[in-house]
């Protein structure tokens, strides 16, 4: 009986010693995460992948625009990233006086961060510098405004940032440009913004190599109050595309807003499909009065390969700079016109569907300077 006694014993107090061991590694644990650790106050039992995949971009909440703050968007206040990399030494340089290796070195630095790009920046300082030794600017203030002149200049020069509608056709504007880049988004905020100004707008699911794609469309869709249609999972885009202009002319819609894919299986079937669907929408009553290539502002000079590819396939008339929000490189709007001689027509600055504004030279140019 003792026996059992002082097994039971031995067995409560092994039971105690191994509940006290199993807290103090809890403890530990909690604290080796720290008490400002996110992870610590979640149970253990969240999904790993709690955030979509980059691609299945899902459709912002219908308050996301609010929150950008009241009154109308301003690129202004969409390029901040840009404005905070060049703005400020721009101001400081003006008020040195004279112009040294330093200062032309700086002025260099600056323009490359924003992404102005080398062959651009190259080109504009080469010509300041054969400017000022000439004698014809004097000191920094003058190389500064020369410089902001320039800008303006090649802006205006590639500028032609009116979106082209033949009156009393079925407009049809393509959207085009490589995955993840705010092609369906964009469109979203188009079909709200040209139905803002009395035009009556179909979307054209035209990717739909990507299954989550129509899906998108239809909530941006139902979102603006814009008809989408739609084909099979896998089907021919330019079957919806030319489905979607019969529907539109036969509904007397005058503009369809096509979405198309940004991934085939290669680059050569994208670029053909693009074509393609092209020439389909073209089929009267259709007529392509814009093919808008977008573009990533964040990706900056590599955008200007992909935009490459597209140029000549599918005759782009003009760009879509999405993401210049998130930011610094916004100066790639400089190469973009300058090395591609493409307009860019709009920006993007947000993922609510008022985030698209018009690009204005004189504006972009303003908020750089001042
Ligand atoms: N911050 C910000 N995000 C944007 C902007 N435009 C698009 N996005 C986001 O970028 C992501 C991709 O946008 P999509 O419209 O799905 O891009 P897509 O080109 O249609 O992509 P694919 O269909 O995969 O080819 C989404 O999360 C969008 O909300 C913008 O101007 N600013
Ligand atoms: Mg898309």
């Amino acid at each position: 009986m003792l026996a059992l006694w002082i097994v039971l014993a031995v067995v409560l107090v092994a039971l105690v010693a191994l509940g006290l061991r199993t807290g103090v590694r809890r403890g530990r644990r909690a604290r080796s995460r720290g008490p400002s650790s996110p992870g610590a106050s979640r149970p253990a039992t969240l999904p790993i992948a709690s955030s979509p995949a980059p691609t299945e971009a899902p459709v912002p909440p219908a308050d996301a625009a609010a929150a950008s703050g009241p009154g109308p968007v301003v690129l202004r206040d969409g390029m901040d990233r840009t404005r905070g990399a060049l703005s400020g030494y721009l101001r400081a340089m003006r008020s040195r006086g004279s112009v040294d290796d330093r200062t032309w070195q700086e002025l260099e630095e600056a323009l490359l961060r924003a992404d102005v790009g080398v062959a651009t920046t190259t080109a504009l300082l080469d010509g300041l510098r054969a400017r000022l030794r000439s004698g014809e600017l004097r000191g920094a203030q003058a190389v500064v405004d020369a410089l902001r002149e320039e800008l303006e200049r090649s802006l205006v020069a590639a500028d032609g940032s009116e979106l082209h509608f033949a009156q009393g056709a079925t407009n049809v504007w393509l959207f085009v440009g490589v995955n993840g880049v705010g092609k369906t988004t964009t469109i979203g905020k188009m079909a709200r913004s040209q139905m803002a100004m009395g035009r009556s707008v179909l979307l054209a699911a035209g990717d739909t190599f990507r299954a989550a794609a129509g899906e998108q469309l239809d909530t941006w869709g139902e979102r603006v109050g814009a008809e989408v249609v739609r084909g099979r999972p896998g089907g021919d885009p330019s079957a919806v595309v030319f489905d979607a202009v019969q529907r539109a002319s036969a509904r007397g819609n005058d503009l369809v807003l096509a979405d198309t894919a940004g991934r085939l299986h290669t680059k050569v079937n994208l670029i053909e499909e693009l074509k393609k669907i092209r020439r389909v929408a073209e089929r009267p009553p259709g007529k392509v009065t814009e093919v808008l290539l977008v573009l990533d502002a964040t990706t900056g000079q590599n955008g200007l390969n992909q935009a490459r590819q597209f140029l000549d396939a599918v005759g782009v008339t003009g760009v879509v700079l999405t993401k210049l929000d998130g930011t610094a490189k916004g100066g790639i709007v400089v190469a973009i016109e300058r090395e591609l001689g493409l307009p860019v027509k709009l920006v993007g600055v947000g993922e609510g569907p008022e985030d698209l504004i018009p690009f204005s030279p004189a504006e972009f140019v303003g908020a750089l300077f001042d």
